[in-house]
Order: C-alpha cells, then sequence, then structure tokens
C-alpha cells in the first residue's frame, strides 16, 4: 500500500508544468556562497571576487567591450550565437565572470558545452574555475615564488589561513591595513591576480584597487555565507513550491551520478553529497509543512 501511495505521489508531482527560470543572473550573495562552497573559506571568496568585479563587472555573459565594438555584437547577441552552436570568433577577447580569453576562453566554451551549461551560467562558469584551477599549471611572475605554481597548489594555499596573512602582510601596494582579517583578503586578491588572473599589468595600483574593492566585498558578506542560495529552489524564483519537488524528482528519476556545484548548492537537501529520493522526500516535507 505505501508503495502505491508513493508511486501515485511521483506521478501527481510529475503531472504538475513548470517554468525555468534565469538561470545567467547571478547576485553578489549567491556568488560569494558558491565561491565559499569551492575555496573554503571567506578570504579566499572575497578576494577572487574583488578581482572578477574588476573583471567583468560580475557579468556572466559579458564579452570584453572592445570585442562589442569591433564585432557588432552584444554580450546577448554573442552569448546567445555560442548557446547555439556558433564558433567563439572573439576568443582574442574575454568573456564571462573571469574575463577567460584565448585558448581559455574556448576552453571555457568547450567545457560548458560538454557539462550542459548556458555558456553564461554563472555556476558553470564557477565550477570550470575551478576545474582550470586545478588542473592548469599557473604562475608566470617570474621574479618571485608565483613562477613555480600550479593549481592544486593555489587551492591549498587558499585554504591555509597563515599564508595568506603572511602574503597580505607583505603587501606593500595596500598600506595602513592591520586587521589579520582584510590582511588575508588583500592575500588572497593578491595570489589571484598574480597566479591565476595573471592579468597584463599587475603593479601596485591594481593590487591596491583589486584589494580594496575585495575588502569591500568582505566587511558587506562577512558572516553570511549559506544563506544566499536558497536550498531546494531548483528553478531560482525565490520560493520553495511542488515546482520545485518535481524538478528534483525528474532529476532524481534521471540519475544524478556526479552532482556538478549548481545541483550540489540547490539538490542536496541533506548535504551528503549525494542527490537521491532521500532528498526530493526533504524537499516535499518542507513543501508540505509549508516553511
Ligand atoms: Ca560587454
Ligand atoms: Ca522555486
Ligand atoms: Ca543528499
Amino acid at each position: 500500500m505505501k508503495k502505491i501511495v508513493s508511486i501515485f505521489i511521483i506521478c501527481l508531482v510529475l503531472a504538475i508544468p513548470c517554468v525555468y527560470a534565469d538561470y545567467t543572473v547571478v547576485s553578489n550573495g549567491e556568488l560569494w556562497d558558491i565561491l565559499v562552497d569551492s575555496f573554503g573559506n571567506e578570504y579566499a571568496a572575497a578576494g577572487i571576487m574583488g578581482n572578477i568585479m574588476v573583471e567583468s563587472g560580475l557579468a556572466s555573459n559579458n564579452l570584453e567591450n572592445s570585442a562589442n565594438t569591433q564585432y557588432g555584437v552584444t554580450d546577448a547577441e554573442y552569448t546567445a550565437h555560442l548557446n547555439n552552436g556558433g564558433e567563439p570568433y572573439a576568443s582574442s577577447y574575454g568573456y564571462g565572470l573571469c574575463q577567460w580569453s584565448a585558448e581559455r576562453h574556448i576552453n571555457l566554451v568547450n567545457y560548458m558545452r560538454a557539462n550542459g551549461y548556458d555558456v553564461s551560467d554563472p555556476y558553470g562558469q564557477m565550477e570550470f574555475l575551478k576545474y582550470e584551477f586545478e588542473n592548469t599549471a599557473n604562475g608566470y611572475y617570474s621574479s618571485s615564488w608565483y613562477s613555480n605554481l600550479n593549481g592544486n597548489m593555489m587551492v591549498n594555499i587558499f585554504a591555509n589561513e597563515s599564508t595568506l596573512l603572511s602574503v597580505g602582510r607583505a603587501c606593500t601596494a595596500v598600506s595602513g591595513v592591520t586587521d589579520e582579517k582584510l590582511l588575508k583578503v588583500i592575500g588572497a586578491s593578491e595570489v589571484w591576480l598574480h597566479g591565476y588572473e595573471k592579468p597584463n599589468y599587475q603593479g601596485d595600483s591594481t593590487i591596491a584597487s583589486r584589494a580594496s574593492i575585495a575588502m569591500d566585498f568582505y566587511n558587506t558578506l562577512k558572516g553570511t555565507s549559506g544563506q544566499h542560495v536558497i536550498l531546494g529552489d531548483l528553478n531560482k524564483d525565490d520560493n520553495i513550491n511542488i515546482i520545485d519537488v518535481k524538478l528534483l524528482l525528474q532529476k532524481v528519476i534521471a540519475g544524478v551520478s556526479n552532482p556538478s556545484l549548481k545541483e550540489r548548492t540547490s539538490c542536496d537537501m541533506n548535504k551528503d553529497k549525494e542527490i537521491n529520493i532521500i532528498d526530493v522526500k526533504l524537499l516535499l516535507q518542507i513543501v508540505i509543512s509549508g516553511n
């Protein structure tokens, strides 16, 4: 009998029509949650966000503005072109949250396609960022230890607060900061700049401006990680209801063997890194109980 009731509920839920929301819009808080989840602490998240802000203005469909002019194409039009399978003809310019350019622009497009993402999906881009971080050798800052860094070392540095603090303390481009937490943010921002982002100019003014923005993000968002992405809100309409249950059930029926970052942050109700019928049950219970 219990089985029959369960099957009846599944059929009922699957019969509900649903509409997907726009996945390409990401709030500062949401990005903060994603980065803290990916890199393990708020200093790294702030350091990365300060850099990304300068690169793209946190717009995940942003094609470098000089390419918009050169090719006479808007960010939305170029994104649609890529999503329709077109060649990344503007690849010598930056695209996306980190303004990936040249072969990294092409690698991003290939990664997003291979993993079923809209190329401008901020979750997919943050997943690519982590992938690139861990799999690509980095560092050309030949006068220092940055020249020897690779992706895994970068991950370890971000996870090591004492290293971030010592880099922040040694940073002469930013003066007057004594708070240890802010010094760690400065350290994360600088490691990101020299070890990963590597823009053409990495001098004091670049270091200082990016660290300043990173500290602003830290001061605004510290202590709020995990509060911005609504667990169980699969269609991102800021509500949890039966439509989300349906989407999760469909996902579980289709099978999720290796959950993506987006799937983990929105679907893994019991945070056991697996997405299965237990998560559907937990979400259904929340919807039924009304909270
Ligand atoms: Ca643009
Ligand atoms: Ca929802
Ligand atoms: Ca789970």
